[in-house]
């Protein structure tokens, strides 16, 4: 790694190579870094699709062989964002080549390949990153702020939902979110997973779960030609749905609190609502992605008549990651947690810290999705 330069290799360009390609171009705009973000290459199975995003993001360069990126001694950090079924070849030959592995989530369509994943990035001895993004939300960061500091006290209740519903029409194609070979599991990987590790971050580790996971509608059109900017469209063929499309869990953690979570792309109206509420004996704190820049805080401790939930915004000066933007009251959006996952994880590494969260996170949240999968299997509580 060049002293003053991280250099990335980035590969995957559909909406997390978007979202992580706006990341590295204005990490260094927003936030005042020991390394200067070299976005190098983006790499695509299908040429025009990639050349078109290296022009559009900001890379030097493109390819469509990805192990050619890998091999490139320039480059310092691989960002694997391709579908699920190729994260752990992809970032274990990266990990092998000494490259610094950020994975998007879940690392991996099985246990077995997260464990792959976990043991390729500690042998590399190089930090990692996995992209729970929502993490770095200064609601989220002042909530874990408030419970690490005691301020709530003991945890009872953690309540999460992830509820979205672009596929809710039956004629929505088979992409390959839908396939178990492409996606290793549906709702509950792709969304139920950023409720998990939100519950990891917040309130520990589980101890047991018990799960429901449910598939609507089994038959779907395949897809027929794929438009870069119209997405894919639906063919006359049909196909059969292998993954979830709703994903329900009862929780206990070592902590024991208990937590609800559900997961679902069939809450017809809800486009992307990612909640969650946490009640304790000092009072409780409801955080609302679509309203991501604002917690809200009962506080058990207030005997006064005007108790009940406060609204903070989270854009104070003395809240996480404030003064990197904007003044006070001038709020931020969802491409800004990515920015701020991606100057987090450069902070830690030029301080020689491991970024959060991690390959080890990855890992923790695999061994859920998996604890989940085979409780629903088995209609029984998995110890974990
Ligand atoms: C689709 O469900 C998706 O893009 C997820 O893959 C992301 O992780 C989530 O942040 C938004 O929705």
């Amino acid at each position: 790694m060049s002293k003053s330069t991280l250099t990335v290799g980035l590969i995957g360009y559909q909406f997390m190579g978007k979202a992580h390609s706006n990341a590295y171009r204005q990490v260094n705009r927003f936030f005042d870094l020991p390394y200067q973000v070299r976005m190098k290459t983006i790499c695509g199975r299908t040429e025009p699709g990639v050349k078109n995003a290296a022009e559009v993001f900001g890379w030097e360069g493109y390819e469509t062989d990805w192990r050619k990126v890998v091999a490139d001694p320039e480059i310092d950090v691989i960002d694997v964002s391709t579908p699920g079924s190729s994260h752990c070849e992809i970032a274990c030959a990266a990990a092998e080549a000494g490259k610094i592995v950020f994975c998007e989530k879940p690392i991996g369509n099985t246990l077995d390949e997260a464990e792959r994943m976990r043991a390729a990035v500690q042998k590399s001895g190089k930090p990692s990153v996995v992209f729970h993004n929502y993490r770095h939300i200064p609601a989220v960061a002042l909530a874990r702020q408030m419970l690490a500091d005691g301020r709530l006290g003991r945890v009872y209740h953690f309540r999460a939902v992830y509820l979205q519903d672009w596929i809710a029409d039956p004629q929505f194609p088979l992409v390959w979110r839908l396939q178990r070979e492409s996606a290793g599991s549906g709702s509950l990987g792709d969304i139920g997973s950023h409720i998990i590790d939100l519950a990891r971050h917040l309130v520990g580790e589980f101890d047991s779960v018990c799960g429901h996971m449910e598939t609507f509608i089994k038959e779907r059109p395949m897809v027929g030609e794929v438009d870069d900017k119209l997405g894919a469209k639906a063919s006359s063929e049909k196909g059969q749905v292998t993954v979830d499309d709703a994903a329900m869990l009862l929780a206990r953690f070592k902590s024991g609190a208990v937590g609800t979570f559900e997961a679902s792309r069939f809450a017809v109206g809800r486009k992307n609502h990612n909640r969650f509420e946490i009640n304790a004996e000092g009072g409780s704190l409801v955080f609302n992605l679509e309203r991501m820049n604002e917690l809200q805080f009962y506080d058990n401790s207030d005997p006064s008549p005007e108790q009940g939930f406060r609204l903070i915004q989270t854009t104070q000066s003395d809240h996480p990651y404030a003064g990197h933007y904007w003044p006070v009251g001038h709020i931020i959006g969802y491409e800004h947690t990515f920015v701020n996952l991606v100057a987090s994880a450069i902070e830690a590494i030029a301080a020689g810290r491991e970024p959060f969260p991690n390959i080890e996170d990855g890992y923790q949240n695999q061994r859920v999705l998996d604890a989940v999968e085979r409780s629903s299997a088995s209609r029984s509580w998995i110890n974990l």
